[in-house]
């Protein structure tokens, strides 16, 4: 009996405040019972609660919006749980985002308009003073939701237009997934570049939105708070924004339109305008080394899954590197003070995709205004070329033609061989071809920076 007793206070020491309410309701009838008071928005209270789980507060909304409950003089080890009014169960759901009086003294939820509870889990053992303020923005959003939503999954996504600006709200993630997603559906008439902008309050920043086709096969994603391009044939679409469990939510907008005919393709001034979006951190770019969108300053962040390394884009050129008429972008990186180069990004548009490739410094040195280059493996292992595309892989895509290659034998003897455009040649010939590259003009380097990016390209 006595080890019952002990086991039973052991679990419930074990389990956390945020686990403890998990899973559980109140009847509609219990809650009433509880409450003690209906709290207007935006004002401060000074309040006493009784002891144990019995003193909740009303809240009406009657917009969606953010609402931030502020907490003070609240006993240490006691908190405060809100919970949320679901009028299809019946039943007032515990949010499980709690303020507890050591670690958080405010939580910022978005939540639908609706009724919700502040409700005092008071471990004073007796009446406790405290002080709460339930501080609420509205939010206009076009597709306001009840609790639970009303777009939570593809299935249910909301119609959006072409060409059509909309505001919307993702809510608190939580036990009660009020409005953790967001799905629309849209209707692309022709084939072609379509483009997805969107702005986001700094809390959904960390979130992607991904678009898929109407058969829910992923299309391309990019980081809230960016814009993103794809080429799309003629179909039906979903746009989909997700907030990751726990998260309180925030308020965004987007619209999605058809690109400026030309930027479909890999020529023109439109690619120039994609590059530059990717350049001044106001698109994302498919980055060879993450395999997912990522912006230039998240590249630079974490570079190579890196946090804090600290790379820095110090310069940039404007090169069409494969000689098909389109301008590709190179950042030059750096880390720290570093005299050379740590490594290049090469940005490419094709189909209306900026794509990103990681060149290390050996591999892509002495650009030329031509798009050649020098990449070296070692001090009699080196020469010149050109990029290829078609490969993956840096080098897979360096296309070397004219180079010198030694070769140690197992006699000592360390031959070396030299070819020339492809062809095998004489040392003579090698050197020849040498001095021609590097009589070519280099490329001009410009310091990476937004005017010289605007000024460069159109
Ligand atoms: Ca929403
Ligand atoms: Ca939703």
């Amino acid at each position: 009996m006595a080890a019952a007793v002990l086991l039973a206070a052991i679990l419930v020491a074990c389990v956390a405040p945020a686990q403890a309410h998990a899973a559980t309701y109140i009847k509609k009838t219990e809650i009433v019972k509880r409450t003690v008071k209906t709290l207007a928005v935006n004002k401060t209270y000074s309040l006493k609660a009784k002891a144990g789980y019995k003193s909740a507060y009303k809240v009406v909304l009657k917009q969606p919006g953010k609402l931030t409950v502020k907490v003070s003089g609240m006993a240490v080890s006691s908190d405060m749980d809100i919970l949320a009014w679901v009028p299809s169960k019946g039943r007032a759901y515990h949010l499980e985002l709690l303020i507890d009086s050591v670690s958080a003294s405010k939580r910022t939820y978005h939540l639908p308009a609706g009724t919700y509870w502040p409700t005092v889990l008071n471990r004073a053992y007796k009446a406790d003073a405290f002080k709460v303020r339930a501080a609420f923005t509205d939010y206009a959003d076009d597709f306001k939701e009840p609790m639970l939503g009303s777009n939570n999954s593809l299935k249910k996504a909301g119609a959006a237009s072409m060409g059509k600006t909309y505001r919307s709200m993702l809510g608190a993630n939580c036990l009660v997934s009020t409005d953790g997603v967001d799905c629309y559906r849209f209707a692309v008439s022709r084939d072609g570049a379509v483009t997805v902008k969107t702005s986001a309050s700094a809390s959904l920043r960390d979130n992607d939105y991904t678009v898929y086709d109407s058969s829910g096969q992923y299309v391309t994603s990019a980081k809230m708070g960016t814009a993103a391009m794809a080429p799309l044939k003629k179909g039906a679409y979903y746009l989909k924004f997700a907030t990751a469990y726990g998260d309180g939510g925030g308020t965004y907008s987007f619209s999605i339109g058809y690109a400026p005919s030309g930027t479909a393709g890999d020529g023109g001034t439109s690619a120039e305008g994609l590059l530059k979006a990717v350049l001044q951190n106001k698109a994302s770019f498919q980055s060879d080394e993450y395999g997912r969108n990522v912006t230039i300053n998240q590249y630079l962040q974490s570079w190579n899954g890196a946090p804090g390394f600290n790379l820095q884009a110090n310069n940039f050129a404007k090169v069409d590197l494969d000689g098909d008429g389109a301008p590709e972008a190179v950042l030059e990186m750096y880390v720290g003070n570093n005299q050379y180069p740590t490594s290049y990004e090469i940005l490419r548009v094709q189909n209306g995709t900026v794509y990103g490739y990681y060149f290390p410094y050996r591999a892509f040195k002495s650009l030329k205004t031509d798009g050649s280059f020098e990449s070296s493996g070692g001090a009699s292992n080196w020469g010149f070329g050109t990029i290829d595309f078609s490969g993956s892989g840096y080098s897979t895509m360096i296309n070397q033609s004219t180079y010198c290659r030694q070769v140690i034998n197992v006699d000592g003897n360390e031959p070396t061989s030299y070819c020339v455009n492809g062809k095998n040649a004489t040392e003579k010939e090698f050197w020849a071809a040498v001095s021609i590259q590097d009589s070519k003009p280099d490329a001009t380097w410009y310091d990476f920076n937004d005017s010289n990016v605007e000024r460069l390209f159109k």
